[in-house]
């Protein structure tokens, strides 16, 4: 048996003198140096004990050695868990304990803290820093470069990416090497990337699309990257004329506006922008046009199901719309009640089938039946239509879920942390929108009798407790939450009293 989806890599691969990527700090790195590296550091996998089907939790900054451990963890079999950097100890430790990794992957300035959590769940911890320095990269230096891939078959887990459950903790949705291989496939053709292609990378990659879509489809079709550490607008406006395509969330293209230097002859040698993760604003859509002659191609996916829909790549990219579902990809609308079927051009709930589709949560079997009709289909939890012209459109969210600059954050674990504080008798987070991510994440809050607790002691007390990017940007006191008849919070009521919040504040 061969390794499914290293070997689909390999098949594209152009000669090994060819670039793969080129980083912000100048450093360079071909396609035979990563199959060397990535050997070199699947035998230190190997010896640090990871057998096939091990997870590897990763949480590391962005370079090139964190992508060679991802290649390495696919070509000796383990699962590999990327953890978001923002996360703390105490995201961590959950993790940890769920998928009971055989190795954790950290920076080294985090090792003192996070080693203890590791060993607690069984874990032998390793270093990666962001320059490539650290115990794991030590290791792997003194390895052979040739290394025998582990096989793996197309429904082996090549990946499990945590993804926060709307009830109770986040859920690690199980990728397989045939998930991740069908999909990047399916992209390359689809917007026709070719060993030419030279792609901006400023996306983090322990998240779907900077890690599978982006990267995984540049190894697909043998092409390269200009490697970006971080999103900085005005280099990301000085590299366009060195590449040939874009992939960001919605908050890139709202930044990159504000750039004076972005122009069409600025972007005259790109092919395709793209974007994803959140919505895309029409109004985005055609300032974007107007000032570079390119329409931006939306796409839309989840962590469950990857890739979905796509706009065309060479009829109309329409705004504010999702395109049309991925060759190989099902997608419905269905009754968010009982799953029947509505008319066409009816919002409902959008359920999706194909090989681009998870094999469960991890662990989970009874919210993995609980996310699948009966006939395969997953229900996404995003309600949406589809048009007369067959473009989908995504018309809102069955689940309760915000989006701030491309990042999910349900309001559920976000409303647990602050309902436990003392002085605190109930809230309500919801997503306002906001200039710049979209969804600003908002707190509305009643406080307990007699309490006189600020919104600076809120946001001070949930900040060793879940990533930074959850915290409210504002936290506002009321007397009582508006409820229905049912006693259930009326979030609809809430956005819209609070609608104009973050609209008087300068984007960036
Ligand atoms: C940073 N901050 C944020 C966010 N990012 N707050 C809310 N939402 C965010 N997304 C906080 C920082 O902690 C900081 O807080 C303050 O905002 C300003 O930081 P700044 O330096 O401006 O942020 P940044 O480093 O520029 O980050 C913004 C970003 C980044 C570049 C838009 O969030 C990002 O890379 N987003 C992409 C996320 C992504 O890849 N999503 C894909 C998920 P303070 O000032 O208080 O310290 S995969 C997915 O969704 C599906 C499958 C799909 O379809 O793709
Ligand atoms: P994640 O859980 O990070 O995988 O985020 C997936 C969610 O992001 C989807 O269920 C959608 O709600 C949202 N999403 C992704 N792409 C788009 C898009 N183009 N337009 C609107 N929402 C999107």
């Amino acid at each position: 048996m061969s390794n499914h989806l290293f070997d689909a890599f390999r098949a594209r691969m152009p000669a090994p003198g060819r670039l793969l990527m080129e980083t912000d700090d100048g450093r360079s790195l071909t396609y035979g140096d990563m199959l060397a590296r990535s050997a070199q550091l699947a035998h230190a996998l190997l010896q640090l004990g990871v057998e096939p089907g091990d997870r590897v939790a990763v949480q590391v900054e962005k370079s090139p050695e964190a992508v060679l451990l991802y290649l390495a963890c696919l070509r000796a079999g383990a699962v590999f868990l990327p953890l978001n950097t923002a996360y703390t100890l105490t995201e961590l430790g959950y993790f940890f304990g769920d998928a009971e990794p055989r190795l954790v992957v950290c920076d080294p300035q985090r090792a003192a803290d996070i080693e203890p959590l590791a060993q607690a769940s069984g874990a032998t911890t390793v270093t990666l820093g962001r320059n490539g320095e650290g115990s794991l990269i030590d290791q792997a230096s003194r390895q052979s470069a040739d290394f025998h891939d582990v096989a793996r078959g197309p429904d082996d887990l090549a990946a499990i990416l945590y993804t926060s459950g709307t009830t109770g903790r986040s859920k690690g949705a199980m990728l397989s090497h045939e998930n991740l291989t069908s999909n990047a496939r399916v992209l390359v053709d689809h917007w026709r990337f070719t060993s030419a292609d030279v792609l901006i990378h400023a996306l983090p990659i322990f998240h779907t699309h900077g890690l599978f879509v982006a990267t995984n489809v540049i190894l697909m079709a043998g092409a390269s990257m200009l490697f970006e550490t971080r999103f900085d607008p005005a280099r990301i406006v000085s590299l366009l004329p060195r590449a040939t395509a874009l992939m960001g969330v919605p908050t890139f293209y709202v930044r990159l506006l504000q750039q004076d230097g972005l122009n069409g002859q600025a972007a005259k040698n790109i092919r395709l922008f793209i974007s994803g993760s959140a919505p895309l604003l029409a109004e985005t859509h055609k300032a974007w046009r107007e000032r570079t002659g390119h329409s931006i191609l939306e796409r839309y996916g989840m962590t469950e199901t990857n890739m979905s829909t796509s706009n065309p790549y060479d009829g109309e990219r329409r705004a504010g719309t999702v395109g049309f579902p991925l060759p190989g990809v099902a997608l419905r609308i269905a009754d968010p009640d009982g799953g029947g079927p509505l008319a066409q051009g009816e919002v409902g709930m959008i359920e999706v089938k194909g090989a681009n589709v998870f094999s469960g949560y991890w662990r989970m079997p009874e919210k993995t039946r609980a996310e699948f009709r009966d006939d395969g289909f997953f229900i996404t939890g995003d309600l949406g239509l589809i048009d007369a012209d067959g473009y989908v459109h995504i018309a809102g969210r069955g689940k309760d879920l915000i989006i701030s600059g491309g990042y999910n954050i349900y309001p559920k674990e976000v409303e647990s942390e602050i309902d436990a504080l003392a002085g605190v008798s109930e809230s309500a987070v919801i997503g306002v929108t906001h200039p710049d991510f979209g969804e600003g994440v908002t707190a509305i809050v009643v406080r307990a009798p007699g309490s006189v607790v600020t919104a600076a002691d809120i946001v001070g007390a949930v900040a060793g407790r879940i990533a930074k990017y959850k915290h409210p940007k504002q936290v506002i006191f009321v007397d009582e939450l508006p409820r229905n008849t049912m006693g259930k919070v009326q979030k609809n009521v809430l956005r819209e009293t609070y609608r104009d919040l973050y609209v008087s504040q300068k984007a960036g």
